[in-house]
């Protein structure tokens, strides 16, 4: 297969990047409901994806940093069945892998030193995704301190950047971007107490050019507007809609509120 046809190929199957990178490049925000199959209810997956449907949410990520109870597949078919809100698997380790989403973030730890979580899980799981339908979206992830061990920094057996030291973080996502991995996400973890700091977030997006995800800890539509005003272009929720997914609707409002004057 000549060159140009493997690159048109690549432009066809890489709709979603696609869609990222032109949010960033016009200044659009997005907002992502995370669904941790190991806390959802499947019953409570029908209400959350309705809510993100009228809320006009951008993207759903379903992962864990565990999957105890083997409900990833039925998760995914469960919102695929029901929406057309891109699913993108947000997985925990490799066995996290649904063939049924359309999109993983194939994430290399680079906050971390963990050989296993930079490059070793990737190399089992490299020939899986090649059979796959998934789009395969690199990522590089950085761990930040958000003021309690979280379940990833204990899993990864890795330390979080500390949140009050911008410039290890700035390094880090310059080293990640020079590597060539197309997004960073920067995570204080699952449930954690305090959200990345305005201060890390504006300081790493004004140092790189690729788009920028954020998660962990957000818990209201003020977080949310101060993460994406500070450079985020992509905000990660997922405690604060599994405990009331009535919030979904605010916190797409806080997210998106610019975005009108953007388009126009
Ligand atoms: C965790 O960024 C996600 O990896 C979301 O965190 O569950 O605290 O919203 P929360």
């Amino acid at each position: 297969m000549s060159f140009s046809s493997q690159m048109s190929i690549l432009r066809l199957v890489m709709h979603i990047y696609k869609s990222i990178v032109e949010g960033k490049s016009k200044g659009t925000k997005s907002l992502a409901v995370l669904i941790d199959p190991d806390k959802v209810k499947l019953a409570n997956v029908n209400k959350i994806v309705a809510n993100a449907i009228r809320a006009n949410v951008d993207y759903f990520f379903v992962g864990g940093s565990l999957i105890l109870n083997n409900m990833l597949d039925q998760v995914v078919d469960r919102i695929k069945a029901i929406s057309e809100i891109p699913v993108i698997l947000f997985p925990g380790n490799s066995f996290q892998i649904s063939y049924n989403a359309d999109a993983i973030l194939f994430l290399s730890l680079i906050s971390g030193r963990n050989a296993e979580l930079l490059i070793g899980k990737h190399v089992v799981t490299a020939p899986y995704l090649k059979q796959s339908n998934l789009e395969i979206l690199s990522t590089g992830y950085m761990l930040v301190d958000g003021g309690t061990p979280t379940t990833v920094s204990y899993m990864s057996n890795t330390t979080p950047i500390p949140n009050n030291k911008p410039d290890i973080a700035v390094c880090t996502a310059m080293a990640g971007e020079m590597l060539g991995l197309s997004q960073l996400y920067l995570d204080a973890g699952s449930g954690a107490k305090h959200t990345i700091s305005e201060d890390l977030i504006a300081k790493v997006s004004s140092s790189v050019n690729v788009p920028i995800i954020v998660g962990g800890g957000i818990k209201t539509p003020k977080q949310a507007n101060s993460i994406i005003t500070a450079g985020a272009d992509i905000i990660v929720v997922g405690n604060a809609f599994e405990s009331d997914p009535d919030l979904i609707m605010d916190m797409s409002v806080a997210v998106h509120q610019e975005n009108r004057n953007v388009i126009s």
